[in-house]
Parts: C-alpha cells; structure tokens; sequence
C-alpha cells in the first residue's frame, strides 16, 4: 500500500495550489486539510516549523491533521513537493526525459519565481505599478517554443505547474482592480494583456493552462477572489 500523505494547504495560496496540481497529475491519494492562514491552529509548528502552506506528512501510521505521526516524514516548500511527488509516481509524469527539456523546465520554473511573481506581488502587495507585469509576461513569452501547448512543447511539466497558480491569481486581482495599486490600474492592465497583439503566444499558453483539469478542480475563483479582497482590503492609499 502507498504511504500515506497528508497535505497541509489552503485555497488562497498559489505555492500550496502547486503541490495540489501536482498530486491531481500524478494521482497520488492523499488526505487534505485547509489551513486557515489567518488563525493557523496552534498544532501546525509541529507539521511546519515555519509555519508556511504547503507542507506534508508522509508516510507512518495514518492520523488525524493536528497530531502527526512521529514516524512521518515533514516535508515542506512548493517547488520541493512538486519534485517529490513526481519522484513518488510512476513513469514521473511531470518532468520529460530529455536532457535538455529537463533543464527549459526547471529554467522556466525559475524565470516564474524570478520573474513573474516580484512583479504581480509588487503591484498587489506594495502598490507598484501593474505595468511591471507587462515584461515580466513577454519575459516568460519569450521562453516558449514556437509551437506547442505548454511550457516547453506539449507535455504538462513542473514549469506549468510552478506558472499557472500565479497566473490566475493575478488574472483574478487585476481584472476585479484588488490590491494595493492606483485604483482603475488592475483592470487597465488586464485589458492590455488579453488584447495586445504583442502578448498573443502567452494568452494561448495560458488558455491551455486553464483548461487542464489538474488546474480547474484545485483553484476556487470565486474563494480567491474573496479572500484575495479581504487580504489587500486595507492596503490601497486613498
Ligand atoms: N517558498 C514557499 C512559500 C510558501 C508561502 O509563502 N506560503 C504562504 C501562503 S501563500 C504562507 O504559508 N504564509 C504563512 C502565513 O501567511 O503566515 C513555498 O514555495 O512553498
């Protein structure tokens, strides 16, 4: 019988969105527990010390979420999950075997962190301006091959997995103008980025992103949306 795994996770979280895209594309059964990032229960250092989503148990004796097994393993970080689930499955679904394909994923995956994120965050967090998302889009664009659906060509890797949960979130905080910015400036931005020619081969990137079913059954729009409001309700200057 499998080990068993229980995730620690919570809907509003893209970190924690990528282990749960990755245990839906690698089938792994697992038990999941929602973290209420704003009250997290005071038994949760004993899962992760840093007290951050997504985290695991894995393997020893089945358990309820607030007493792990000690003789289950504590594993933490989204990129790491993402890894090591791959590593649990067979045939490792998540990564190609090709040499060079392997590093355009992992490539990609660090150009999302590097990237992508600093400039979606900025603007919804700090009140940087939403044109910052512009480059980092055609950054990622660029990456791309020319021709097929995902990160590099038609196989559904980590980078898609590291990319997509970032992606909606920023489709949902800018085109509903949540976060810190100028008023106006998140719906603006949104409008350039679903009709400007010049970021056409991102839109049908993201297209097929959204459209895997790995991606629809974990992301509640309508729960980020909420939640993402109620979080940057107070940062806006008037
Ligand atoms: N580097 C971590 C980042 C995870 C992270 O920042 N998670 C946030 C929620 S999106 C968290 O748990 N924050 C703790 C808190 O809000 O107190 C990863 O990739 O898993």
């Amino acid at each position: 019988m499998a080990a068993q795994i229980t995730l620690y996770t919570a809907k509003i979280c893209p970190y924690a969105q990528r282990a749960e895209i990755a245990l839906a594309e690698t089938g792994l059964p697992f038990k999941r527990v929602e973290i209420d990032l704003k009250n997290k229960p005071e038994w949760y250092p004993k899962v992760n010390p840093r007290l951050q989503v997504p985290a695991i148990t894995y393997g020893g004796a089945d358990h309820p979420p607030e007493a792990p097994s000690p003789d289950s393993e504590k594993i933490a970080e989204s990129l790491v999950l993402v890894d090591f689930f791959n590593d649990l499955a067979p045939n490792h679904p998540l990564l190609p075997t090709d040499p060079v394909l392997r590093a355009k994923a992992r490539y990609f995956v660090e150009a999302v962190g590097s990237r992508f994120n600093p400039a979606w965050f900025g603007a919804c967090a700090r009140g940087e301006s939403c044109d910052k998302i512009f480059e980092a889009i055609e950054s990622l664009q660029a990456l791309l091959p020319a021709t097929g659906k995902y990160a590099v060509g038609d196989e559904f890797t980590i980078a898609d997995v590291a990319a997509v949960p970032f992606f909606a979130r920023m489709e949902v905080t800018f085109r509903e103008d949540i976060g810190a910015y100028a008023q106006g400036e998140g719906p603006k931005a949104w409008k350039t980025i679903v009709t400007e020619p010049r970021f056409a081969r991102w839109r049908e990137y993201y297209a097929n992103l959204k459209a895997r079913e790995s991606f629809k059954k974990t992301f509640d729009e309508e729960f980020v949306k909420r939640a993402f409001a109620a979080r940057f309700a107070d940062l806006r200057k008037p």
